[in-house]
């Protein structure tokens, strides 16, 4: 392999895309290298621990990332019909197919929006595609394995009718 083709790969595997999907005013691909100049949120050390056996997985280090929030207000959110956008329920998915759920209110109206990032970075190391990145992780949940997705893939909004 030439030395031009080995950096390409590089440069590749440091890319980190997310699609936003569904009802948003822009659907687009977000690359988390364009956030890298911008404030990023640091969570606090946790110990990963299974919803449905409560088994202890592993203790996890600080994540560094970005706000799930502000990828949702880069793809933006319809303003007409008024006040429908609050009735999204935002899907995240992972390459596995593994979904996990947040609403509107969950993420713009409670503290809990303040904790969910899309990680790149633990401990102050770079997330290697084998360790799951891109990681989803909800820092305010009671047991944070289920929202805890490795591989996050895309974002799905769906504005729900009853
Ligand atoms: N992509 C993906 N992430 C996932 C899951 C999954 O099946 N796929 N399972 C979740 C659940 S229920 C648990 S308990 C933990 C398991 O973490 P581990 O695979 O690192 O042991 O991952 C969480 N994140
Ligand atoms: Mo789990």
């Amino acid at each position: 392999m030439s030395d031009a083709n080995a950096q390409a790969l590089v440069v590749e595997d440091a890319r980190i895309v997310i699609s936003l999907e569904g009802d948003f005013l822009r659907p687009l691909s977000v690359d988390l290298g364009e956030f890298r100049d911008q404030p990023t949120v640091v969570s606090d050390p946790f110990d990963l621990r299974c919803y449905t056996t409560n088994r202890f997985i592993r203790s996890v280090d600080t994540y560094r990332g970005v706000l799930l929030k502000d990828l949702i207000l880069k793809a933006g959110l319809r303003p007409e019909p008024p006040g429908e956008f609050k009735r999204t329920v935002f899907m995240a998915v992972a390459q596995d197919g593994y979904v996990v759920t947040f609403s509107w209110h969950e993420l713009f109206n409670t503290p809990v929006g303040e904790r969910v990032i899309v990680a790149y970075e633990c401990g102050g190391r770079t997330i290697t595609s084998e360790e799951g990145a891109p990681i989803l992780f909800s820092g305010a949940d009671i047991l944070p394995a289920p929202r805890h997705v490795k591989r996050l893939a895309r974002i799905v909004a769906r504005v729900l009718t009853v």
